[in-house]
């Protein structure tokens, strides 16, 4: 097994067992086009057991988690059926390590992004969303290629009704609420404005070789810090944009 292969196997058990590992930089130097070869190489252990590709996920798209992270680059996970959820939907919380949620804002792209026209034009709808992430690594402690490997801590996802890209999607309040637990936000905060993330991620996936395909979801990225999930009713909505909601469970 290469090393790709075998630190991808690592990531994937740790998804699949619920325990969580160490940070890969710990014992490997990895940089950024071999982190994004053990993201694909995991991707490729669930589209094995017959999941399918559904999109993709931008994450650091916030200038205070950029700065944090000291990296200048936002970074791409992909989306496959297994995390998705429908709008109401009960997500078993014990499928996961840790999860928290986040209010985001999705896209849907409705052409293959080929470079033939500006991205903005392969857009039609436009969404309310709310991401489940949980790192594999404990704690949440992660390098910058930690995270791309570990597939940018994609776990699931679940986007309200799709309305048309006829509106201004900037500067609208977002409300993210997990039981009594609130954070509020705006959507400025997703790179000064969320249609932004479409033309960073165009610019990312080409340098990084990620197909964007019609049919995808695109997750802009989160609007506020994200809150640690717990059973009961998680809720986001954006002024303008509607809402969306699931309910957690534990078995
Ligand atoms: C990485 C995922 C970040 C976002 O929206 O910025 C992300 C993490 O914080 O675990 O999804
Ligand atoms: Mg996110």
């Amino acid at each position: 097994m290469t090393v790709i292969e075998d630190l991808a196997q690592r990531l994937d058990d740790a998804q699949v067992d619920r325990e969580d590992i160490n940070s890969l930089a710990d014992t490997h130097r990895i940089d950024v086009d071999e982190a994004y070869r053990i993201q694909l190489a995991l991707v490729g252990r669930r589209l094995a057991r017959r999941e399918s590709m559904t999109g993709v996920k931008l994450g650091f798209t916030s200038e205070a988690k950029m700065a944090q992270m000291g990296v200048s680059e936002v970074i791409i996970g992909r989306l496959t059926s297994g995390m998705r959820y429908r709008d109401g939907d009960v997500a078993d919380l014990s499928r996961f390590i840790h999860p928290k949620a986040e209010p985001e804002i999705a896209f849907r792209l409705n052409r293959d992004v080929d470079g033939s026209v500006p991205i903005l034009s392969c857009v039609d709808a436009v969404a309310v969303a709310i991401e489940i992430i949980d790192s594999r690594y404990r704690d949440f402690r992660f390098t910058y290629t930690d995270v791309i490997a570990d597939n940018t801590s994609a776990a699931g996802y679940v986007v309200g009704e799709w309305q048309p890209l006829d509106r201004d999607v900037n500067n609208l309040p977002v409300r993210l609420a997990v039981g009594s637990e609130e954070v509020t936000g705006s959507t400025d905060a997703i790179l000064g404005d969320p249609v932004r993330a479409l033309t960073a991620l165009e610019g990312v996936a080409r340098r990084r070789a990620i197909p964007l395909k019609a049919g995808y979801t695109v997750l802009a990225g989160a609007a506020t810090a994200a809150i640690p999930l717990k059973p009961g009713l998680v809720d986001c909505r954006i002024d303008g944009l509607g809402a969306v909601s699931f309910v957690g469970s534990v078995r």
